[in-house]
């Protein structure tokens, strides 16, 4: 029989307490996290973007793939125009959001493949959402980028608090470099950044660019963004990124110098505290 007098009891500061008492889960979960990947530069490409076909896509390709010598990159693309038609007809069936948020990510995915087969000669691969999640380092070990789905893999886990997932391409984009850690986040947009009102709506001659604004302002704004709503809240609790610039992908060589750190587009502020 073993001498149980000598049994360690195994030292945690969490095992006798509530993870629900703030006051008492602080001083052990309260510090920052590490970051993962530091170097990694993240840039979420808009599906309308690739909607535009070969007149878009084509300059971006050439675009990024002058950007692999200097930057390695996590491409993630959204969904654009195809997942717009699955919600009016997964609506109109009367599909529940947790059945639309994964037809609609998957055109996420098909945006990705087809930018990750142009690249491909550079050694770019597209990668799936479970090698995103454990084997993201060793692929960007053996290349300068990797392309993946920028919508996060919800599922049936996607709120019910409306009838469209909340969680779409720019959430997904966001919560993957904050988790991460990444150095960056470019969102690629087909406009210049965001306006005051829709630059393509009706209003859209009184439009303005909002050339620095912050997440909690966003928040407030009436009227519609090129956001999807949910990034605001989590950017508002935002760990690492602590500024996202949203840029114009039409027009070359926005990108490359929103990644030189040059100020192009609508640059957000987030709730994170600069290190
Ligand atoms: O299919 O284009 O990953 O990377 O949210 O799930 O709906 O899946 O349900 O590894 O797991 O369509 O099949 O598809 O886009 O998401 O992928 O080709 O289980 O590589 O199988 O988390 O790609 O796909 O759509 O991203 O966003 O097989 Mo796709 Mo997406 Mo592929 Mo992925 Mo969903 Mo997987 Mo997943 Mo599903
Ligand atoms: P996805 O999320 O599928 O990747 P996307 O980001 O490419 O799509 P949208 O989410 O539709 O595309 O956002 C881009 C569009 O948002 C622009 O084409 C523009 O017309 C519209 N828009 C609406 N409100 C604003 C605003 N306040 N400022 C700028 N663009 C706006």
């Amino acid at each position: 029989m073993a001498d149980t007098n000598q049994i360690k009891h195994v030292a945690s500061p969490l095992a006798r307490q509530t993870l629900l008492d703030g006051d008492l889960t602080r001083p052990v979960a309260g510090s920052r996290p590490i970051r993962l990947l530091p170097w990694l530069q993240v840039v979420k490409i808009g599906g309308r973007v690739m909607d535009r076909g070969h007149e878009a896509i084509l300059p971006l390709v050439d675009e990024l793939r002058s950007l692999l010598p200097e930057h390695r990159l996590l491409i993630l693309t959204g969904a654009g125009i195809r997942a717009r038609h699955l919600y009016s007809v997964g609506l109109d069936l009367g599909l529940p959001v947790g059945s639309l948020a994964p037809l609609a990510a998957s055109e996420a995915g098909q945006n990705g493949h087809i930018l990750a087969s142009l690249l491909a000669p550079e050694g770019v691969s597209y990668i799936e959402h479970p090698t995103i999640a454990s084997q993201l380092a060793i692929h960007l070990s053996a290349a300068r980028a990797v392309v993946g789905s920028a919508f996060p893999p919800y599922h049936h886990h996607e709120f019910p608090n409306s009838r469209i997932p909340l969680h779409r391409a720019d959430t997904g984009a966001f919560l993957l470099a904050d988790a991460l850690g990444a150095a960056g986040l470019t969102i690629v947009e087909d406009v210049d950044g965001v306006y005051t009102v829709d630059p393509n709506g009706a209003d859209g001659k009184s439009a303005q660019l909002l050339r620095e604004t912050s997440a909690a302002d966003l928040a407030k704004h009436k009227g519609t963004l090129p956001l999807d709503p949910a990034l605001l809240d989590v950017m508002a609790n935002a760990r690492h990124i602590a500024r996202v610039q949203v840029v114009n992908g039409l027009v070359p060589g926005r990108l490359t110098a929103a990644l030189r750190g040059q100020h192009v587009g609508s640059i957000i502020h987030t709730g994170a505290r600069p290190a």
